[in-house]
């Protein structure tokens, strides 16, 4: 086992902590505080390569690897959660095109994913689907040479914003989650509505509704055959899950950071409030679950490099970062006290971000299922 990163992994990281810190950073309060959805950054992080990692050269990409992409997200999310948000808006779409998309499908719409040019998105959950994704009902009826979509998708990221968006609809309601399938569509076309949603935190990324009245969408941008979508967006869920364990990892670190700050210059009862040994179960506590989520979330990415099946990893990476993330963003405010709980200082953002983690792509509880589920036997994760 190699632990040391390549000369090239660490220039993309170093790459994304001084962009993330110069060009994320000193607007991160301000753009929390008033939602503010920074185009010009997705535009720019396309520009400096960050989702082209798991892209080849041919479709624009750079092919850094996993690895990569899970490095440049944890600085990102260190720096501000919401911005890394934009990894997997840009990144998911693009991956399952590339994986699963026709030639046509690819060469139209993965470039500009990666460049940052077509904001993307994906829309799977639905007001009464979220953790059961078989059990959604937008639906896509095919109708000559297109599909006609109806349905509502629910608290999807970029939402408001998209340009384009893979999304799932059943085709055939009589075969349950065989019967889903998946579509790439341009949201510019007649008969899509918006509607914005408000969240306890990740301010700087939009959230919303999708409702789908009739909306054409060509047979062309069927992703794979009619009744593989499950399966794709599981695959997808695969991915990107990845890329969200690395963005927990990254505020679990945020959060550690400011309480080793704090704790290393707070003076209370004639001594560094670092002497105490609550504070130091806390800080020792943080050091730890970061630690291990970090490995978990390099061991998942590194196996996807490989191309050797990570399900289960993934699935361990995530909760274990997810909850890492919200450990520590709460030491954090209670080693901070006043300083934690003030806007006026970014730990109390840690600290609703963090809380993101736990539900986003696939909740804690879901990927405790997966990973039960495998260790008992009943069913297999990595397949
Ligand atoms: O036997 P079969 O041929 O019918 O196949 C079954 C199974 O083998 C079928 O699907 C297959 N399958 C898979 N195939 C490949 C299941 N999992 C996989 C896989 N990983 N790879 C049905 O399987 P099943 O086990 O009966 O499915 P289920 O019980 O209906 O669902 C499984 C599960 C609960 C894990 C799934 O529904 C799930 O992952 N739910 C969580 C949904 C989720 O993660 N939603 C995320 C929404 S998007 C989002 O949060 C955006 C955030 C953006 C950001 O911040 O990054």
């Amino acid at each position: 086992m190699d632990f040391d990163l390549s000369d090239e992994l660490v220039a993309a990281q170093e790459l994304a902590r001084d962009f993330a810190e110069k060009e994320i950073g000193p607007t991160a309060a301000k753009d929390d505080k008033e939602h503010t959805f920074r185009r010009d950054l997705v535009s720019k992080m396309g520009e400096l390569g960050f989702y082209g990692c798991v892209i080849p050269e041919s479709y624009g990409g750079n092919g850094l690897g996993f690895l990569a992409l899970a490095l440049i997200t944890e600085e990102i999310a260190r720096v501000h959660s919401a911005m890394r948000v934009f990894m997997n808006m840009q990144v998911g779409p693009a991956l399952t095109l590339l994986r699963f998309g026709s030639e046509e499908l690819k060469k139209r719409w993965i470039p500009p994913l990666i460049r940052g040019e077509s904001v993307g998105c994906f829309a799977i959950t639905e007001p009464d689907a979220g953790s059961d994704v078989a059990a959604m009902r937008t639906t896509a009826v095919r109708d000559g040479d297109s599909y006609a979509l109806n349905g509502s998708k629910i608290w999807i990221s970029n939402a408001p914003v998209a340009d384009s968006a893979l999304i799932y609809a059943v085709t055939d309601r009589s075969q349950k989650h065989r019967g889903i399938s998946a579509f790439y569509a341009d949201l510019h076309q007649p008969g899509v509505s918006r509607r914005a949603l408000d969240a306890l935190g990740v301010h700087a990324s939009p959230l919303g509704e999708l409702t789908f009245e009739n909306f054409r969408v060509p047979a062309g941008n069927r992703i794979g055959n009619e009744g593989e979508g499950f399966k794709i967006c599981m695959w997808q869920l695969n991915q990107t899950r990845l890329s969200c364990a690395a963005g927990a990892l990254g505020v679990a670190r945020a959060a550690k950071e400011a309480a080793v700050s704090y704790a290393n210059q707070r003076e209370q009862f004639g001594q560094k409030i670092g002497q105490f040994q609550m504070i130091q179960d806390v800080i020792a506590q943080m050091v730890v679950h970061e630690e291990a989520a970090r490995l978990l979330v390099y061991r998942a990415a590194w196996l996807a490099d490989r191309g050797q099946p990570n399900n289960l990893e993934v699935s361990i990476a995530k909760y274990t970062a997810a909850e890492a993330a919200a450990y520590a963003a709460d030491g954090a405010l209670k080693i901070l006290g006043a300083y934690g709980y003030s806007t006026e200082f970014p730990v109390e953002r840690y600290l609703r971000d963090s809380k993101s983690y736990q539900i986003v792509e696939g909740s804690s509880n879901i990927q405790k299922i997966i990973i039960a589920q495998d260790a008992l036997g009943y069913r297999k994760a990595n397949r």
